[in-house]
């Protein structure tokens, strides 16, 4: 099981995929409600909150780390060998503001660091480093604002032409795409992709939860998993929450 050869084709050309329904409305409905409970507390004049460890919000956001439906999009992009790296979400409502467009190739935009974000293609498979998988809990319309991205640029080779007036979302480009999305969609993007998060315009919240990804070998956040702190953690799972290594790990999926 792996992407379709038009996602391979998609993602290799832009970098990014929508998978449609990978929740239904009740799921979403009792994510929403869940995550009420959860991650309770008004807006402040950011009109932005985003907290961590949202997989800890009890077993239907654990479930998401391995829901079988994104199983074949992370062995076919990070390897049989991928894992959970980190999880947070990020809810907005009209005003919200959060930086600027970010990410691409090796070197991470605006800070100057190197990064670890990456792409390949090599032999008919496409490997990536950090890799993210957003689950939408709410509808996302054309200029709406929420995930933005630059299409290719995880290929780009000129990541330091990019305008610092687009970068910052100052001036409009039309080459800044934001993905229209359904309620229980996954957006799926590599880190090396250009992205960030645009204003959000629309009268509804925003409600979204990333978890991110790293294949087996590395890590993005220091801040590793510990299955003793999840409840009923499936041998699959807790593979999935070992710490980065390579030599003899287990791949994450057994039966792939
Ligand atoms: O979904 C978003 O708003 C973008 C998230 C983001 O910038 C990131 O994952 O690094």
């Amino acid at each position: 099981m792996s992407l379709t050869t038009e996602e391979t084709f998609m993602f290799d050309l832009e970098g990014y995929l929508v998978v449609k329904n990978v929740l239904c409305k009740n799921e979403v409905d009792e994510l929403n409600n869940l995550a009420d409970e959860a991650f309770p507390g008004a807006y402040d004049e950011s009109n932005f909150r985003r907290t961590s460890w949202i997989s800890k919000w009890g077993p239907k956001f654990q479930a998401l780390i391995d829901r079988p439906r994104i199983i074949p999009y992370l062995i076919g992009l990070l390897g049989q060998q991928f894992r959970i790296d980190h999880d947070y979400c990020i809810f907005m409502r009209k005003g919200g503001k959060a930086g600027r467009l970010h990410g691409g190739p090796r070197m991470q935009l605006g800070s100057g660091s190197p990064g670890d974000h990456w792409y390949a293609y090599h032999d008919g498979i496409i490997r990536n480093g950090l890799t993210v998988f957003t689950y939408c809990l709410n509808p996302v319309k054309s200029g709406d604002g929420g995930f933005c991205c630059i299409p290719g640029t995880h290929k780009t080779n000129c990541l330091k032409n990019l305008p610092a007036d687009v970068r910052m979302f100052d001036r409009a480009a039309h080459y800044v795409v934001q993905p229209e999305v359904e309620a229980g969609d996954v957006i799926i993007f590599t880190e090396a992709l250009v992205h960030g998060t645009m204003p959000w315009t629309a009268d509804y919240e925003r409600r979204a939860l990333l978890y991110k990804y790293s294949p087996g070998h590395s890590s993005w956040s220091g801040n590793y998993y510990n299955p003793d702190e999840y409840t009923d953690v499936s041998d699959q799972l807790r593979r999935i929450m070992t710490p980065p290594s390579i030599g003899e790990r287990e791949k994450s999926v057994e039966e792939m």
